[in-house]
């Protein structure tokens, strides 16, 4: 049996693939994207992923694309432990947060890692023409005006504030459906919470993580789901550590824009 997984540490779609790996306590190889590098647009990656995007799982020769089909599979071919909970309605449960993730979460976080961060890096990593080529090679015309605006006007982008206010209402509906519950979906960690985890904690890095100082719940489970990722001992299981001094740096350079943000959201 072999799994390989196309990935990259920084990448939060790609941690919860390797958070799932880890559970299943499965071996694998890995072969490390640098997406501001634009490594994902390789002919050779294209074969594998049309869409330019990581994470790609190759299971003995069969290709799985998308994270959330990926540890869905995962689940499927090792069910040892099973990381969806027996009651189907809480199955059910489970996989509209996994679809709010995908549709809300993910768009939302990369629009505010991309305002607060990324452009920067791009800036010092590419010439102002090599930066048009970059966009030009993005696949999806949505996917790739949206980051050509948020480019351009970092914080400012009407998007920026929708995505902040979609985080709020997601971590809102987190903050009803944990209740008492240990993990997302009742006591048994499952694919939810291998799956917001990663997302949480780019929110807090990014400097965002007001969004539930006034909910104990969720800072509870998330303390808990932090333990759970550090106990796999994965290495830079949340990134590299010269990613989070760089996104340390710009997020203190955007403080000001942040709280502003974040203002903006709650009147
Ligand atoms: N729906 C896809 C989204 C994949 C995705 O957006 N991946 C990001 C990293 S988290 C990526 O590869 N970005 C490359 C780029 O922006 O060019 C999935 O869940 O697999």
């Amino acid at each position: 049996m072999s799994l390989t997984l196309y990935h990259s540490v920084e990448s939060t779609c790609s941690q919860k693939v390797r958070f799932v790996l880890c559970e299943k306590k499965l071996q694998w190889q890995q072969t490390n994207l640098n997406l501001r590098k634009g490594e994902q647009f390789a002919p050779e990656y294209l074969k594998l992923n049309r869409k330019a995007v990581v994470p790609t799982l190759i299971h003995d020769g069969e290709v799985i694309r998308e994270s959330t089909v990926i540890i869905e599979y995962l689940d499927d071919v090792f069910p040892e432990p099973s990381l969806k909970p027996e009651n189907l309605h809480a199955r059910a449960a489970m996989r509209l947060l996994l679809k709010a993730f995908d549709e809300e979460v993910h768009p939302s976080v990369g629009i505010l890692s991309y305002a607060i961060v990324l452009r920067h890096q791009m800036n010092s990593l590419l010439t102002p023409k090599q930066m048009q080529e970059h966009f030009k090679k993005i696949v999806d015309p949505m996917r790739r005006q949206r980051q050509q605006s948020t480019h351009i006007e970092g914080l400012e982008a009407a998007a920026a504030s929708q995505a902040v206010a979609t985080l709020a209402k997601v971590i809102e509906l987190l903050s009803e459906i944990n209740g008492e519950k240990i993990w997302l979906c009742g006591d048994q960690f499952s694919l939810a919470d291998a799956t917001a985890v990663p997302y949480m904690i780019r929110i807090k890095n990014i400097g965002l993580e007001a969004l539930w100082d006034d909910k104990p719940g969720v800072q509870k489970w998330l303390e808990r789901a932090i333990e759970r990722v550090d106990s796999y001992a994965l290495e830079d299981a949340w990134g590299s550590e010269s990613f989070h001094t760089m996104v340390s740096d710009y997020v203190q350079k955007s403080k000001q824009e942040i709280q502003k943000l974040l203002g903006v959201c709650r009147t």
